[in-house]
């Protein structure tokens, strides 16, 4: 039943992720970003209450999209030709907002945040007890990630949300990768890809002292 209408896997979502990294360790932004649809199809699937949080994600995929479509496209293939390019070029705030289009280097720092929040849940799902609460493990790695750079106010609305998620065996059934011993094996061999994926972005950011990018 797992590959029914309509039905995806979570499996196929990550596996994104590992298609990113290049033999030179370039971060390629088609499959990052076909990746961050995936969750974000897999988030409408948690219901309304978390639709802010899919705006957002939406919003700032597509306009990775629109970069990775427009006329300096084979400047986005990669985070590294992204940044080189942008920087090249002065099309990155780096003080304060100067009413410029997002760049793609500040729109790719809020996924980039967004990746170790997932990591550290993903890991915590993974890790989890069979009677531990979803929203537990949601809300400790989102205090631990995320909620460092958002407003009290998105803070709040992204605890109540939390307290919504169903149980943790529920939560690896939806995931739709096979029993939960299935899912806790997968997510064991999706996650050194992801955690790849955010050290590579990580030290490139981190570099170019692009991590606080307003
Ligand atoms: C399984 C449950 C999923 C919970 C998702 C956890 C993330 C909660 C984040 C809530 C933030 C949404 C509101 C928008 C915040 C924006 O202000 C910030 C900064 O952007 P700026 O204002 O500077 O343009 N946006 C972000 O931090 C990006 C958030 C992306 C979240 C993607 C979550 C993907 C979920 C995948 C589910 C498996």
């Amino acid at each position: 039943m797992a590959a029914g209408q309509g039905a995806f896997s979570l499996r196929e979502v990550l596996a994104a992720f590992q298609t990113c990294v290049t033999e030179r360790r370039e971060v390629l932004l088609g499959p990052y970003l076909s990746g961050w649809r995936g969750l974000i199809r897999f988030l409408h699937s948690l219901g309304a209450i978390f639709s802010f949080v899919s705006k957002d994600a939406v919003a700032k995929v597509q306009i990775m999209e629109n970069y990775c479509r427009g006329e300096q496209r084979e400047k986005y293939v990669s985070l590294q030709s992204m940044v080189e390019y942008e920087l090249a070029n002065g099309l990155v705030d780096i003080q304060k907002r100067s009413g410029r289009p997002d760049s793609g280097c500040r729109t790719v720092l809020r996924l980039h945040r967004a990746l170790r929040w997932l990591q550290l849940f993903l890991e915590g799902l993974r890790t989890g007890r069979e009677d531990s609460r979803t929203s537990v493990i949601c809300t400790d790695s989102y205090n631990a990630s995320l909620a460092t750079y958002h407003p009290w106010v998105v803070r709040k609305a992204a605890t109540v949300a939390f307290c919504t998620l169903p149980s943790r065996n529920a939560f690896l059934e939806i995931m739709n990768v096979g029993t939960t011993e299935e899912a806790v094996t997968m997510l064991g061999e999706a996650l050194p890809y992801i955690c790849d994926v955010y050290g590579i972005t990580q030290e490139l950011f981190a570099r170019h002292k692009l991590l606080d990018l307003p």
